[in-house]
């Protein structure tokens, strides 16, 4: 049996979330994260099919058969042999599966490397009619992956061809290989190659460092009568193609470590790059690299063979244990001949071994699919309009450091009861809750109710942010406010409402992120609701976080805000404005606002001694027109003022201010608790 399934890797297990953020790698920089792919949706579990076995890379023969080849199983015969590689012809759709084993065991490849070495299928690729079957070399340890070669039928899979003196590749150099999909015969290539990837090392991390873990794919064209001639096969250099195999530079290098520390004694710290493979969709001009670390599949796109590949997906499935209804897996690849005529809906292979630490059964040993859901970013700008809806039920789709249930279908449905938790074995610092569109969005509102709280977790360690994804990555939001006050320890409570507000941001994805708590690091979810409303981001001068600032400031005076000093109206701190000199000068904030509605807005002044009266003035105006002020004068203290207005039509943004006209003394006012209602 392939134990792709993870071996017992004792990690040290330390009680506290504290101590672990992320793991430092002194590496190259990260895989860029992918801007082209909008929305990513994969089922947490699969379809099984009547068939045995695992890995089942594969390919659309002309004939419009799908031809797949497992290790350690019967292929799609039940009632035939057992054999350690088996090739297999297969028909019908999805959810529908039937085939039969065509060739097996000693007709489907060599073993090169003697005792202690097993044949494992790794790529298949169709041109045409004729099918070559990449199959290596892998200790049975599951540890290195010293020899490969490239068998070839030209019969549908029933016999197989290949030089039985030495094997293609050897010396742990382009080891692990498969090839990229170009749909039913290869039909949709974009040249006269075949294009193959390989690995080094081994098909996955090397669990006992036997070989260094794979981090680095690499490529080679062959011409597609060749495939089987080595001295045909030329490899990306980078710049161009070469015939020495040295000369070869990845195309995608990640040096990520997932799970670097598990409380369990399952595999951790584990590199991404493994056994995959590469699908071409047509409809979306993009090459799509699936690998996985078993608890995770990792997901790359690019827009030629050779990259630029950046990342799009890291789908957590959480530790062991796993359950019939939630499970990651290996040896994952998505087979053309399933990607449907709508270029965004297609289905992808992977397995879990029952010798694993799943703890699922059998029942993913057998060429079983699930649905994974593609959606091109849109690109446009955001064009909603401020209101009550709630942004999660707008083509949104759920995204989580992992879940425990398989499901995120709570977050969105209405109600602030139940719970979800991302509890999965990882050490973790850092759990989320969010969404992603297609499309952009405006939002300013984030209204996150918790679920079941425990000492093992349910709630995070300080404040939860708001982090909005820009061009790809998370990036964190400035001026936010959280009300009630979150308390940074389990007394936040099992279902209960946080808001969080901040200023407008133009984004197409949203997460609430923080240190998750308890003795085993994680968080809970009931509801996450996001909104774009008519409000005043950071009115009182309180938030907290970098990034652009809720209040802007126009003029010529010295501004800022008193943190701590007593000069608040409420709460810490207060907006300020003050200068020797003359001219208008003010803090202002951009309001979301419904045309027709009335609002009234407010805020508390303080002025010194030295303002003429009249010479402030708080109020809200639409572009550079005047709505609706106050003036003010000198005072003694914090003084409210506020107006009230019905909105004009078209008119989606205010602008509210509160500044003064300088008389050229020292002057200055201190400002606090704008409201909008
Ligand atoms: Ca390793
Ligand atoms: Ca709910
Ligand atoms: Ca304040």
């Amino acid at each position: 049996m392939k134990r792709g399934a993870l071996l017992a890797v004792l990690p040290l297990v330390f009680g506290s979330a504290a101590l672990f953020t992320r793991s430092s790698d002194s590496s190259p920089a990260p895989v860029a994260a992918s801007v082209g792919i909008g929305t990513a949706q994969v089922e947490s579990k699969g379809t099984p099919s009547p068939s045995d076995g695992d890995l089942w890379p594969s390919c659309w023969a002309g004939n419009d058969k799908l031809y797949a080849a497992n290790g350690d199983g019967k292929g799609f015969s039940l009632d035939g042999d057992f054999a350690d590689i088996a090739v297999s012809e297969i028909t019908g759709t999805p959810g529908s599966l039937s085939g039969a084993t065509i060739s097996e065991g000693n007709q489907v490849g060599s073993i090169w490397s003697g005792a202690g070495y097993n044949r494992k299928p790794t790529g298949m690729v169709c041109v045409g009619d004729t099918m070559y079957l990449a199959v290596q070399d892998l200790a049975l340890d599951f540890n290195d992956v010293p020899a490969a070669t490239i068998l070839k039928s030209t019969d549908h899979g029933r016999t197989w061809t290949w030089d039985k003196s030495k094997p293609m590749f050897a010396d742990h150099v382009f080891t692990t290989i498969w090839f990229a999909d170009f749909g039913r015969g290869g039909a949709l290539a974009p040249d006269g190659y075949v294009y193959a990837y390989g690995l080094d090392g081994n098909w996955r991390d090397s669990f006992d460092d036997t070989v260094a873990d794979p981090q680095s794919v690499f490529l080679a064209r062959v011409p597609r009568g060749s495939v089987q001639d080595r001295g045909a096969w030329k490899f990306y250099t980078g710049a161009g193609w070469s015939s020495k195999i040295a000369d070869r530079r990845p195309v995608l290098t990640d040096t990520r470590r997932l799970y670097a520390q598990t409380y369990g004694t399952n595999a951790s710290n584990l590199s991404v790059i493994s056994q995959g493979g590469v699908t071409y969709l047509p409809a979306q001009k993009r090459y799509v690299y699936t690998s996985w670390t078993e608890y995770t599949f990792e997901f790359y796109e690019s827009p030629t063979p050779w990259g630029p590949w950046k990342h799009f997906l890291s789908k957590d499935f959480g530790g062991y244990p796993w359950s019939t209804s939630k499970y990651g897996g290996y040896g994952v690849t998505i087979p053309s001949k399933f990607v449907q005529p709508d270029g965004k809906t297609m289905y992808v292979q992977a397995n879990v071994c029952p010798c694993g630490g799943g703890g699922i059964g059998t029942s993913v040993y057998n060429f079983n699919l699930r649905k994974l859901v593609l959606t091109p970013s849109a690109g446009a700008p955001a064009s909603n309009l401020p209101g009550p809806e709630n942004l999660a039920t707008t083509g949104a789709v759920a995204i989580s450091k992992s879940t425990q249930s398989g499901s995120l279908a709570l977050m969105n449905d209405g109600a602030r009861t139940g719970s979800e938790s991302d509890f999965d074995d990882e050490v973790k610092g850092a759990s989320w809750w969010g969404y992603e569109w297609p499309s952009k969005y405006k939002v300013n509102n984030v209204e996150f109710t918790s679920g079941a709280v425990s000492a093992e977790g349910g709630y995070f360690t300080g404040r939860p942010r708001v982090q909005v994804r820009q061009n790809g990555q998370w990036v964190e939001v400035g001026s936010q406010t959280v009300s009630p006050a979150y308390p940074g320890d389990a007394s936040a409570g099992a279902n209960t409402t946080y808001t969080i507000t901040f200023p407008v941001q133009e984004t197409d994805g949203v997460r609430v992120i923080g240190l998750p708590g308890g003795t085993r690091s994680y968080s809970t979810v009931s509801e996450l609701a996001v909104r774009y409303v008519s409000q005043l981001a950071d009115g009182g001068f309180e938030g907290t976080g970098g990034g652009k600032p809720a209040w802007l400031f126009e003029g010529t005076a010295a501004n800022g805000v008193d943190r701590g000093l007593g000069f608040a109206h409420s709460g810490a701190n207060n907006g300020w404005i003050r200068c020797t000199c003359t001219g208008w000068s003010a803090l202002y904030q951009t309001v979301p606002v419904v045309p027709g509605a009335t609002y009234t807005f407010g805020s508390w002044v303080n002025a010194s001694a030295n303002l003429p009266a009249d010479q402030g003035r708080f109020g809200v105006r639409a572009g550079t027109q005047d709505l609706a002020s106050k003036t003010f004068g000198a005072g003694t203290g914090y003084v409210h003022h506020e107006v009230t207005m019905k909105i004009p039509p078209d008119v989606h943004e205010l602008t509210v201010y509160a500044g003064f006209n300088a008389p050229n003394k020292d002057t200055w006012i201190q400002v606090d608790d704008f409201t909008v209602s």
